[in-house]
C-alpha cells in the first residue's frame, strides 16, 4: 500500500503541570511535577497556503488539554495518563497520529536518576461512510468495483465493506442515464481533508480514462460521514469544500438504501439529532432504487 503518512509535524515540548499520579499514597496526596512532549502528525500544506488557523491544529489548545489531564484525576500509571493525552489529541480531526512522551522526573525510584519517561504513538482510527456513483462509461458497475479496489490502495482504507450495487433513477441535473450506486464503510487514519483529496485522486484516475470519449466524469465519490454521530470521533463541518455530514445524504434514496443494506443499524446526523438510517429511509422511500440483478 502507498505510504500515506504525512511528513509534516507539529511538536510541543516541555508542557509542564503539577499532578497527583503514582502508585504510592504520598504521590497521590502531595503530588509532583510532570511534563509532556507531543509530536502531532498533521498535513500542513493547506494551512501553509491559506495562512488560516482553521486549516491547522491550534497548539495552544492542545497544550491546554494536556495540562487539564496532567492536573486531572489521579492515575496510578503514567502509561494511563499518556494514553489519555493521546486520545484527547486524536479527537482533533486534522491529527493523523500523535507521539506522547510523558516525563516524571521526581518519581520515587530509590536511586539517583535524572528522569523517567513513557513514550507511545497512537494513530487516528475512525469510521467513514463513502457513497459511490457512476452513470457514464461502458460499464458503470465495473467502474464502481474497480474504484473500490483503488480506494483500498490509494486512500489507505481499512476494514472496507461495500454494499450491493443498485441501479437508480437520476436525481436532479439534466437528462442523463440511470446511475449505479453503492455505499462503502471503512476505517481510516487520514484526516477528512486528506481523505477527500484521495477520493478526488481516484475520481480523476477514472475520469481521465473516460474523458475523451464521454466528456464527463464517470465516477462520483462523496464523503457522507466521518466518525460516529454523538461520539468524540464525529466530524461536523460547514466548510463548503468539505461539508460533513454530507448535506444532501439524508434525503437521497440512492445513498440511504445501499447504506441500510450494508449496515441496518447505521445512523446519520441530521441537524442536532443522530437519526437511524432506517428511519430516514422510511420517510424518503426506496422508489427509483433497484437492486442490480
Ligand atoms: N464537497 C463538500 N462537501 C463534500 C462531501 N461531503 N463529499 C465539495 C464530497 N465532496 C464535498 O463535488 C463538488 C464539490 O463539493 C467538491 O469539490 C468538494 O470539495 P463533486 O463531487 O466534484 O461534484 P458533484 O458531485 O457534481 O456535485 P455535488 O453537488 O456533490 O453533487 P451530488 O450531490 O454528489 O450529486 N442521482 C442518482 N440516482 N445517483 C447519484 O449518484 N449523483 C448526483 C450528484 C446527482 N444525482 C444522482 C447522483
Ligand atoms: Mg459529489
Amino acid at each position: 500500500m502507498a505510504d500515506l503518512r504525512s511528513p509534516d509535524r507539529i511538536t510541543l515540548t516541555g508542557v509542564t503541570a503539577y499532578g497527583h499520579h503514582g502508585v504510592l499514597a504520598q504521590e497521590k496526596s502531595e503530588g509532583q511535577e510532570f511534563s509532556v512532549d507531543l509530536a502531532l502528525e498533521v498535513d500542513l500544506s493547506r494551512a501553509g497556503a491559506s495562512d488560516d488557523l482553521r486549516h491547522t491544529v491550534n497548539y495552544a489548545e492542545v497544550a491546554a488539554d494536556a495540562v487539564t489531564i496532567l492536573q486531572g484525576p489521579s492515575q496510578d500509571l503514567i502509561e494511563t495518563v499518556a494514553t489519555q493525552i493521546a486520545d484527547a489529541v486524536l479527537t482533533r480531526p486534522l491529527v493523523e497520529a500523535v507521539e506522547v512522551t510523558l516525563h516524571k522526573p521526581h518519581a520515587p525510584v530509590g536511586v539517583p536518576f535524572s528522569d523517567v519517561t513513557v513514550a507511545l504513538r497512537r494513530e487516528r482510527d475512525v469510521p467513514v461512510v463513502i457513497a459511490l456513483g457512476a452513470n457514464l462509461g461502458a460499464d458503470p458497475a465495473d467502474t464502481l468495483e474497480r474504484a473500490v479496489e483503488r480506494l483500498r490502495e490509494a486512500a489507505g482504507l481499512r476494514d472496507l465493506r461495500v454494499s450491493p450495487l443498485f441501479e437508480t433513477d437520476p436525481v436532479g441535473g439534466p437528462e442523463q442515464p440511470d446511475y449505479t450506486n453503492a455505499v462503502a464503510l471503512a476505517r481510516t487514519s487520514l484526516a477528512p481533508w486528506r481523505l477527500l483529496a484521495a477520493l478526488h485522486g481516484v475520481e480523476a484516475e477514472f475520469g481521465r480514462t473516460r474523458e475523451v470519449r464521454w466528456g464527463a466524469r464517470t465516477l462520483d465519490l462523496d464523503l457522507i460521514q466521518v466518525g460516529t454521530p454523538g461520539l468524540p470521533s464525529e466530524v461536523v463541518s460547514d466548510d463548503p469544500e468539505l461539508t460533513l455530514p454530507h448535506p444532501r445524504a439524508h434525503e437521497r434514496g440512492f445513498v440511504l438504501v445501499p447504506w441500510h443494506a450494508l449496515d441496518p443499524a447505521a445512523a446519520l446526523r441530521v441537524g442536532d439529532r443522530a437519526v437511524p438510517v432506517a428511519e430516514l429511509l422510511a420517510t424518503v422511500g426506496d422508489e427509483g432504487v433497484r437492486l442490480r440483478g
